[in-house]
């Protein structure tokens, strides 16, 4: 029983100095970047959402850049544009198709809504390879999704 509660009183000191990096809905601050600043953005990424696909499929940034990302819906559908890892996508997808019909506002995306057009400002602050996906229950499994790379 010491030994266990040696491990449990680590782990709750520890805790804190790992906060952020992968979990749920409240957190700002995610591995690969935050909520950037529209006074530093130095570039705009135009997307289009269709029914059910994103264009472009592939997207190159690099670390430190804020990005806006512009997301025009020209499909009939609802869509959404989600930053993440492929591991992460996949989790929220599970976690929205148990919500089915429920909406959910993302720090790290937007909706889109048809025929409008939605922004997202990001500052990314780590190299590694993201994902861009739609969460709309059934959109991310049929191929609603895209590549970013952070270089
Ligand atoms: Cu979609």
């Amino acid at each position: 029983m010491l030994v266990l509660s040696l491990v449990g009183v680590t782990i709750l000191a520890a805790a804190p100095l790992i906060a952020n990096a992968h979990d749920h809905v409240e957190e700002t601050t995610f591995w690969f970047g935050r909520p950037g600043d529209a006074a530093n953005v130095k570039r705009t990424i135009k997307l289009t959402a269709t029914d059910i696909k994103f264009a472009p499929k592939r997207i190159n940034v690099a670390v430190g850049e804020t990005v806006k990302f512009e997301i025009s819906n020209e499909g009939k559908l609802d869509h959404e544009f989600v930053l993440g890892s492929k591991e992460e996508q996949i989790e929220h997808d599970k976690e929205m198709a148990a919500m089915a019909g429920m909406k959910m506002t993302h720090i790290n995306g937007v909706s889109v809504a048809p025929g409008t057009t939605s922004s997202l400002v990001w500052t990314f602050t780590k190299s590694g390879s993201l994902q861009y996906a739609c969460h709309v229950p059934g959109h991310y499994m049929a191929g609603m999704v895209g590549r970013l790379t952070i270089k």
